[in-house]
């Protein structure tokens, strides 16, 4: 939900922090302030912008003053992180506003009658991104955690704080088909008679529907179907923009929007569905991820991303390995990319099975986890881009205890949105139990990568049955590969094609592609990864993971050419 109309005050920006190696800082009030001449700029992660912070996973204190105008008295207003964590405890002139876990959904806190108003303010953080077992991800040290992308922590996104009126819209959930169907729902806060005005516009802003709706039980909605509008499609993602107006004793009280596009999603027969064509998504598994700046990708950057992925030919990405910035998906929703969207449940390398069951039927975890996808899906679905969305990624569901955890985060999703089909990345092959309760069977490999190393072909030739295998037991369920890829360092060339060179990598990804893509029940293809990220340090990465079509910098490794030439004969609809 977008709210231009409110009133802000961004709180992005330099501010202080301060080490706390030993979790001391509660107990010597913090909170009410601390001394420290050490500096930081939000939006970004901590870790990379100094050298002595660089492998430190644990808790760091962030503060910063702001002034507050005497004219906002009198109005609600809430704090809004965009994203920060792992946990974030938060305080307000010394009194604590509240606390939340996971980094990267957005969360609010009311703090209308803490600010100080014409006054200045003291806001103080507290950043718990200590690495352990009861985690999601969990892990244990810096250096050791079940996945493969560095452990950033910090306020990553932005923060500010909203200013409304004591009655105001909570959220919105629209839902469409590219036939025109519209359905729209606010929820309201406010005790008083109220009306909600919904208003469409296209392109133009010029208005082509309007209707007001009261207000009932806390809720308001319009449902209609519209003759002639433009379908948003991934060749022509066509937004129009639905305004809502609150209503309150004849006088708007406030105002939201919401970017819309009208299409449908369905899988039949085997195949994936939009707008009731089907569609084969090529794209790339991404990351969040940049120099300096960790977990936080500016806006330039992702710009320069959607260029590239566009003259690449790709339509579609995989958030990988958790749901990404609104700004990430404001840009897919509009360059018209169709989205995986992951959940942070990235279990890739449980030490061992005992361990596995005891994460995936531990009350606690699966409690945490249904809540970190619940915010997932509250936040992005309004989204034309969002297509899919992946549960987790590389679970152990061969064992019946994480197959469990599998089905009840997609019992959970389904009751929050039924209209997306669900996915996860798996690994597991023919003994993964968990692939009868998705809609789309995700597969990640590496053959001819971390086995059959050096032989492209016999790697190739095994993907290729284990596909096949899987395609026989579950017939009518559309497989997409969602990662495959080899790593290579930039400038680095070899003929013959030896690993680690970009010559590897280049015949790597063609063999994949052209073998993948001529099979008719495979409906997508996610190369590992659009570019090169910072992972743990151990013995089999250098410094990065390499599997990059581009490095880090964003410039392009011989693959792209290559793969460009293969993603431009595949059409979108086929
Ligand atoms: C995988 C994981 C991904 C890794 C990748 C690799 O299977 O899903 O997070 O980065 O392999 O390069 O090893």
């Amino acid at each position: 939900m977008k709210t231009p109309r409110r009133p802000k005050l961004i709180l992005n920006g330099f501010w202080n922090i301060k080490i706390d190696y030993s979790d001391s800082g509660e107990v010597e009030g913090f909170f009410k302030g601390f001394e420290s001449s050490d500096v930081v700029y939000v939006p970004s992660s901590y870790n990379e912008q100094n050298p002595l912070w660089d492998g430190y996973a644990g808790i760091v204190w962030y503060q910063r003053r702001f002034y507050v105008p005497r004219d906002y008295s009198g109005k609600r207003a809430r704090m809004i992180f965009k994203g920060a964590g792992y946990i974030t405890r938060v305080w307000l002139n010394g009194i604590f506003v509240g606390e939340h876990e996971g980094s990267y959904t957005q969360f609010k806190f009311d703090v209308t009658d803490v600010i100080r108003y014409g006054d200045w303010n003291l806001l103080v953080v507290k950043i718990d991104n200590r690495i352990s077992i009861d985690r999601i991800p969990p892990g244990r040290s810096i250096n050791e955690v079940v996945y493969d992308f560095y452990p950033y922590g910090g306020i990553h996104r932005d923060v500010y704080l909203e200013f409304t009126s004591q009655e105001y819209i909570n959220d919105l959930k629209i839902i469409t088909t590219h036939k025109g169907y519209l359905y729209a729902e606010a929820s309201i806060s406010s005790s008083k008679l109220c009306e909600a005005i919904f208003r469409l516009r296209d392109r133009e802003l010029k208005e082509i529907f309007m209707a007001k709706a009261p207000c009932i039980n806390g809720k308001s909605s319009i449902e209609t179907t519209l003759a002639n509008v433009v379908p948003w499609e991934p060749e022509k993602p066509y937004l129009y923009t639905l305004e809502v107006e609150l209503v309150v004793e004849n006088q708007v009280v406030d105002a939201v929007e919401e970017y819309i596009g009208f299409r449908s999603i369905g899988i039949v027969d085997g195949k994936i569905l939009i707008n009731d064509k089907p569609v084969f998504l090529k794209g790339f598994s991404r990351h969040e991820d940049y120099p300096i700046t960790g977990r936080y990708v500016p806006g330039s950057v992702l710009v320069r991303d959607f260029y590239l992925m566009k003259q690449i030919g790709a339509n579609s990405f995989r958030t990988s390995h958790y749901p990404y910035s609104d700004e990430h998906l404001d840009l897919a929703d509009s360059f018209g990319m169709l989205v995986i969207l992951e959940s942070p449940i990235c279990l890739s390398g449980m030490p061992s099975n005992d361990d596995a069951r005891k994460w995936c039927s531990n009350p606690i975890i699966i409690e945490k986890a249904l809540k970190m996808v619940e915010e997932m899906v509250l936040q992005h679905r309004n989204r034309p881009s969002v297509v899919m969305y992946s549960i987790l990624n590389e679970p152990p569901t061969d064992l019946e205890e994480c197959a469990e955890l599998a089905r009840r985060l997609v019992e959970h999703i389904k009751k929050l949105d039924p209209t997306r089909p669900i996915t996860f990345a798996s690994h597991k092959r023919a003994n993964d139990k968990a692939l009868q309760y998705v809609d789309v069977i995700s597969l990640n490999f590496y053959y001819g990568w971390y086995s059959e190393w050096g032989n492209i072909e016999e790697g190739l030739r095994k993907a290729l049955d284990e596909t096949g295998k899987i395609h026989q037991l579950f017939p009518s369920k559309p497989i997409i590969i969602t990662e495959f890829g080899a790593d290579a360092v930039i400038g680095l060339h070899s003929e013959p094609p030896l690993m680690w060179s970009e010559e590897y990598q280049a015949e790597f990804l063609r063999r994949y592609i052209e073998e993948f893509s001529r099979k008719e029940y495979i409906h997508g293809l996610h190369i590992w990864n659009f570019a090169d990220f910072r992972t743990p340090q151990n013995h089999w990465r250098t410094m990065l993971n390499r599997k990059g079509i581009f490095t880090r910098e964003r410039q392009p490794k011989l693959s792209v050419r290559i793969v460009k030439d293969l993603f431009s004969k595949i059409p979108t609809y086929r």
